[in-house]
């Protein structure tokens, strides 16, 4: 199979239009046409070359939407022509961690998939007979990619793809980690660190929450009137003020909030994000993603005293099982994915996209197969 995709040959480089080739489904594997993607922090943070697990050539692209073109040998849950959101969390159900109720991390295909292979260890893409990787089991800058069948979800026909494919990372992402990993109650203050999509998601799960107080802050400016219109109280730019934030953030909420969420990938602020938190029972979560040998730090003394840390991955949502439910609950309204779409583009502009997103300009472009 001939696709359209764009390949990221190298670290720090503009990724590449071009035909490619798709080899078919292998067992327990499944062929999807991705209709729309857009593009998340994580893959402009992989393409720089500060990923541990970056690997060049490859087929970065996370979050997508799709329909099932073709199934391999053994797939029963999975027919052509299902729509589906491709999962870089995989559910197999039956793994030790799927069977803990602890974690929404599975471990069936998380070992081939950091190797940038398909769990036969092997890769479905090449360009002129070379091998190309996959990314995040899921490699959504191809207009066909192949997956194995338990990362993808089966999402209701009357979605439509190009809104819910933020659904695949950005959005569940920031509601989940309210939700899921927070447990926010009504009534919390909240403060939200970075306002792009996982900040501006965050603030919509708080709102969910029912939230007293939600803080947001950028050192963009520009950020503060779709984080208002999503539900934040507060605005802060650190650069207005000439205390440390964490500081300003104590000052501001009678001894700091009752949880705190980085959504930037800064080691500093993970610190700060940890520091405004409320002595004696503040949750900091981390959501970020850091660089290779980056590491955070603080006072042992700030979690002897109440304040915990906490990292979500995805949310904390388990995709085959309650992702279904999120697109149930956008097209009821009660899940807002639309406002998130500053830009709408043919996949032939994603570098455009990457360029926007580093700017400062967009929170998320949609890309059109
Ligand atoms: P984004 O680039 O759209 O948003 C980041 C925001 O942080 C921007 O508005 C920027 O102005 C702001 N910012 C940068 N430095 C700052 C600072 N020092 N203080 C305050 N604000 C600052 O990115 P995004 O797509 O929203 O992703 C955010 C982060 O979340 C990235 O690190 C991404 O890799 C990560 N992420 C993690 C998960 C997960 O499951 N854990 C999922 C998706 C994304
Ligand atoms: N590969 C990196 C870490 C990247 C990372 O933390 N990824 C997040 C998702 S970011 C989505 O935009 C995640 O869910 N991680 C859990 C997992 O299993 O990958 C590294 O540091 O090696
Ligand atoms: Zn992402």
């Amino acid at each position: 199979m001939k696709s359209r995709a764009a390949i990221a040959w190298e670290a720090g480089k503009p990724l590449e239009l071009s035909e490619i080739d798709v080899e078919g489904p292998k067992a327990g594997e499944v062929m999807v046409r991705i209709v729309a993607t857009s593009v998340c922090h994580t893959d402009a943070f992989t393409l720089s070359g500060a990923d541990p697990e970056g690997i060049f050539p490859s087929i970065l692209g996370h979050e997508g939407a799709g329909i099932v073109e073709e199934v391999g040998e053994g797939v029963t849950s999975l027919k052509p022509g299902d729509h589906v959101i491709p999962l870089y969390t995989a559910e197999c159900g039956k793994c030790k961690f799927c069977l803990s109720g602890k974690t929404n991390l599975c471990s069936s295909v998380r070992a081939t998939q950091g190797k940038g292979l398909m769990p036969d260890g092997t890769t479905r893409f090449s360009f002129e007979g070379q091998k190309l990787h996959h990314y995040m089991g899921t490699s959504t800058f191809s207009e066909f990619t192949v997956l194995p069948e338990v990362s993808l979800a089966k999402v209701s026909q009357e979605a439509p793809l190009d809104k819910i494919c933020l659904l695949g990372c950005g959005v569940t992402t920031g509601i989940g980690a309210v939700l899921n990993t927070a447990k926010v109650e009504p009534g919390s203050t909240v403060a939200v660190f970075g306002l792009g999509a996982i900040g501006l998601a965050v603030i919509q799960g708080a709102q969910m929450a029912k939230a007293s107080r939600i803080i947001a802050i950028d050192i963009n400016p520009d950020k503060f009137e779709l984080a208002r219109q999503f539900g934040a109280t507060d605005f802060v730019n650190p650069k207005d003020h000439d205390v440390p934030i964490q500081q300003a953030i104590v000052d501001l909420t009678d001894g700091g909030v009752d949880y705190s969420f980085e959504c930037i990938g800064n080691v500093n602020v993970m610190r700060s994000a940890l520091e405004c938190c409320h002595k004696g029972w503040g949750e900091s979560i981390i959501i970020g993603v850091a660089g290779a040998g980056e590491e955070i730090s603080t006072r042992p003394f700030q979690l002897v005293t109440g304040r915990v840390w906490k990292g979500s991955a995805f949310g904390g949502v388990k995709g085959r099982s309650e992702l279904p439910g999120y697109v149930e609950r956008y097209m009821n309204g009660e899940i807002r994915i639309d406002e998130f779409i500053t830009q709408d583009m043919p996949f032939e502009q994603i570098n455009d996209a990457f360029d926007l997103l580093h700017q400062g300009k967009s929170i998320r472009t949609v890309l059109h197969y």
